[in-house]
């Protein structure tokens, strides 16, 4: 299997997770979208769901296949949210944000009674911190946002520029949200909850990509076939 077919068979396996009526988080990026095209085919064929996308490209998604929405305000605690992400340490914490939608992936997860994550095997780490860690920022007072995130860094062990995400163009990226983001490649993240702590208490963070606690469920797809691991 190549790594889309294996994206395809992780989001394939976590539709045996949704049931009739549920309200539904619908996750961001590659592997996310398939699992969205999946849920339509199922909707098309008479599930009734609801979901609540994490993004404008997802809810863009949704739409095209017929998946009916709503919003957090609508419809404010969910069932069950299926998201890809960047790492995932052996605890099921994530690395997420690297499409830039760690905000709302973050919102909508933890409005949701359980999280599942779905990815291809290359995701799975002993540790997290080689996808370089996304952090959400307000544009104003960039540079002591940025002292400040490096100076979190260095005092939990993982020094690291925080860089300036930008567009092919050039431009800085913009998250739905308004935001511009910081990438730390940090590449080892010893204490993660440790480091989120020191992050969240910076006034001109947003929000920071790790999630801790979130996902309970990880479908993992690789050459071998597909695996589960629940957290424990
Ligand atoms: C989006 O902001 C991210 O959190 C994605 O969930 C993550 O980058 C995984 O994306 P892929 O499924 O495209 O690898």
């Amino acid at each position: 299997m190549d790594p889309d077919a294996q994206k395809r068979a992780a989001a394939a396996r976590a539709i045996d997770y949704v049931r009739p009526g549920m309200r539904l988080g619908l996750g961001t990026g590659s592997t996310a979208r398939h699992f969205v095209e999946l849920l339509g085919e199922r909707v098309r064929a008479g599930l009734e769901v609801v979901g609540v996308p994490t993004s404008d490209a997802t809810r863009r998604d949704a739409e095209r296949v017929g998946v009916p929405l709503s919003t957090l305000d609508e419809t404010p605690e969910l069932d069950l949210t299926v998201d890809g992400a960047d790492e995932i340490g052996p605890d099921l914490s994530l690395i997420k944000g690297g499409g830039g939608a760690l905000l709302r992936e973050k919102i909508v997860a933890s409005a949701s009674a359980r999280m599942v994550v779905i990815a291809d095997e290359s995701k799975w780490v002993p540790m997290l911190g080689r996808f370089p860690l996304p952090v959400e920022v307000e544009p104003f007072g960039l540079q002591s946002t940025r002292r400040a995130i490096e100076k979190a860094y260095a005092d939990t062990g993982s020094p690291a520029p925080a860089v300036l995400r930008r567009t092919k163009d050039g431009h800085a990226f913009v998250t739905d949200g308004g935001h511009w983001i910081l990438d730390g490649a940090l590449q080892r993240i010893a204490d993660p909850k440790a480091l989120a702590a020191r992050l969240c208490a910076i006034p001109g963070v947003i929000e920071h990509g790790l999630f801790i606690g979130l996902a309970s469920v990880a479908i993992l797809a690789g050459s071998a076939g597909v695996r589960v691991v629940e957290r424990s």
